[in-house]
């Protein structure tokens, strides 16, 4: 039994997330974390909600709200739609925990002890109206590359090019409103990345080999670019304080940590959070510090994270000189696009998940989401793709089988699995394709390659209707009632291996599924190869319920009204 830490990039806090940013980090994670629990593996699945930075600022100030205040509801109204999805983390924390800011300025002290932090002077926009200095994003203009007028001092979000506020034509502060703004010299933390570029290559050197190409790919691209000093502190009332004792002067200014530099601290933060809960019983160091031999890391986030969690992440754990445990896996995910563009919130363009749950249950959202996760290259979410897989995999191949096996059982049979005689030759040609799709499955899971591990689980489905329609019990009975018998046994005993495979992609229909038959000791955790062969843990005589019908097939009509809601033309 190994022991694997799971992490998932952290949401930020402000707004609820879409159905990109799900599929991009949390819910492949979900999906490997269930899959190792029931493979017998010792799993801890972090996450959390990204809670400093600008956007949280500026989103509680458009609520008026105290960014505190913002902050918890907004992180609880994440959790309940995550919960809804079923994502099965065994905590999800807050970045302005009390267990961050500790981990974060402990990091802080000891990397300005091993000499990788340097105060240096820059300039920066001051405003007298706001008697503060003000964040890049805190300032907004005109863009002097295409004049539009809501362009902020990082970047201008029409024409995307990246800015300096002092580029801003007619700046103003995005608080105040003031125009009165001035260039004041200002002193911020660096972290000296440029020390500890050799590091960072040696250890990504090491590890890029077993990272999929996209990881690989960005990461190495940045170390070619050379590892720059980057600023890790701002002037934001909300953030991990500039620990006193060590920078009186910035903490006195009111100085915070770069939302970058204590985000990633979180996943450690988060699993304190996690052991604060139960600290008779939970050793959130034991997963972290000297953990390289005992600990498998793995990483879920979208390709744009993937820098900070290859270079400037690896580098402030290198820079503590403490044996903190490192990423032994990145999965890095392209963009899931609505209908090729992007999910825009202002615009009113793509599915959130909120939204999501609101129209259909999570299970349908996670399969069609997995089986088609943006892994070697974006996909694009239409609502055609989505129902016709929804009505072929889910209803007419998963669905379907289930409702038309149990319900002609227990019609002709009763409400017991039927006995029939021994198995044949058809019975013994579907176990061993059973198990050989069990091990296909199995191989793509374990690889981290959720698509391919979907046409598996869809392969595993197809071979129960097509075992159906080649020993049709509907007309063997008419002639061979032992031989009906013994098909629809076979099939639910295949049902039963459904719910225990499937758990991993859709958690409530296997559950439902499983909860059909009454077994004495249904204990098993996941299918042996030789279970898969043989079919039979469900015996003649188990008790069995039809449940309803699993799956809801969607009409034109629906296709209509969602594409009416949300938006549904090419971008
Ligand atoms: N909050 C998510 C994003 O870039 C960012 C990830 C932090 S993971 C430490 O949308
Ligand atoms: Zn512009």
């Amino acid at each position: 039994m190994a022991r694997h830490l799971i992490t998932s990039a952290l949401p930020y806090i402000n707004g609820i997330k879409h159905l990109g940013n799900m599929v991009g980090s949390m819910l492949p994670a979900d999906v490997y974390s269930r899959y190792l629990r029931q493979r017998g593996h010792d799993v801890l699945y972090i996450c959390a909600t990204d809670e400093h930075g600008t956007p949280a600022e500026l989103a509680a100030k458009e609520q008026g709200l105290p960014v505190a205040e913002f902050c918890a509801q907004a992180h609880d109204a994440q959790k309940a739609v995550y919960d809804g999805f079923a994502l099965a983390f065994d905590y999800f924390g807050r970045s302005s925990s009390p267990e961050n800011r500790e981990i974060t300025q402990h990091f802080a002290r000891k990397l300005n002890e091993n000499g990788f932090i340097e105060e240096r002077a820059i300039r920066q926009v001051y405003s007298p109206a706001d008697g503060r200095f003000l964040p890049d994003r805190y300032v907004e203009g005109t863009c002097p590359h295409c004049g539009y007028d809501k362009a902020r001092g990082d970047q201008c979000e029409n024409c995307t090019r990246v800015l300096d506020p002092t580029d801003l034509i007619n700046p103003r502060s995005a608080i105040s409103g003031s125009t009165d703004l001035e260039v004041r010299e200002t002193k911020h933390l660096f972290l000296l990345q440029s020390k500890l570029q050799h590091e960072v290559e040696q250890w990504v050197a090491r590890h890029e080999a077993d990272w999929p190409q996209l990881a690989s790919s960005i990461a190495r691209k940045w170390l070619n670019e050379g590892l720059h000093d980057r600023a890790i502190t701002r002037d934001l009332d909300w953030g991990v304080p500039v620990p006193a004792d060590t920078w009186p002067e910035l903490a006195a200014e009111g100085k915070v940590f770069y939302v970058w530099f204590d985000a990633p601290i979180e996943y450690i933060g988060a699993t304190k959070e996690w052991a604060d809960q139960d600290p008779e019983n939970r050793d959130w160091k034991a997963w972290w510090y000297d953990a390289d031999e005992t600990v498998r890391y793995t990483e879920f986030m979208a390709k744009d994270n993937v820098p900070f969690h290859t270079v400037m992440f690896p580098a402030t754990e290198l820079g503590v000189r403490e044996p903190w445990k490192k990423v032994d896996y990145v999965k890095a995910f392209n963009w899931l696009t609505y209908y090729g563009g992007k999910f825009s919130t202002s615009q009113k363009r793509g599915v959130f998940t909120d939204q999501a749950l609101d129209i259909l249950p999570a299970d349908y959202w996670r399969y069609f989401l997995i089986a088609n996760a943006p892994e070697s290259d974006d996909s694009s979410f239409t609502w055609e793709h989505f129902t016709a897989t929804v009505n072929k995999d889910l209803a007419d191949t998963l669905g379907n089988f289930v409702n038309r096996v149990l319900s002609f059982s227990k019609k002709r049979f009763g409400e017991e699995v039927p006995a029939g005689g021994e198995p044949g030759e058809a019975e013994a040609r579907l176990g061993e394709e059973i198990a050989r799709l069990l091990a296909e499955y199995e191989e793509q899971m374990e690889a981290l390659q959720f698509r391919k591990a979907a046409a598996a689980l869809r392969a595993l489905w197809s071979a129960g209707n097509s075992y159906l329609e080649e020993k049709a019990p509907w007309l063997e009975i008419k002639t061979n009632k032992e031989g009906a018998a013994l098909t629809l046994r076979t099939a639910m005993n295949l049902i039963h291996l459904y719910a225990v495979v499937s758990e991993p992609f859709i958690p409530a229909t296997a559950k439902t599924m499983r909860e059909a038959f009454s077994l004495a000791d249904d204990t098993a955790s996941w299918v042996s190869r030789d279970a898969a062969k043989a079919l039979t843990s469900v015996p003649a005589g188990t008790p069995f319920t039809v449940p309803p019908v699993l799956f809801a097939k969607l009409t034109d009509e629906d296709l209509a009204a969602y594409k009416e809601r949300f938006g549904g033309e090419e971008a």
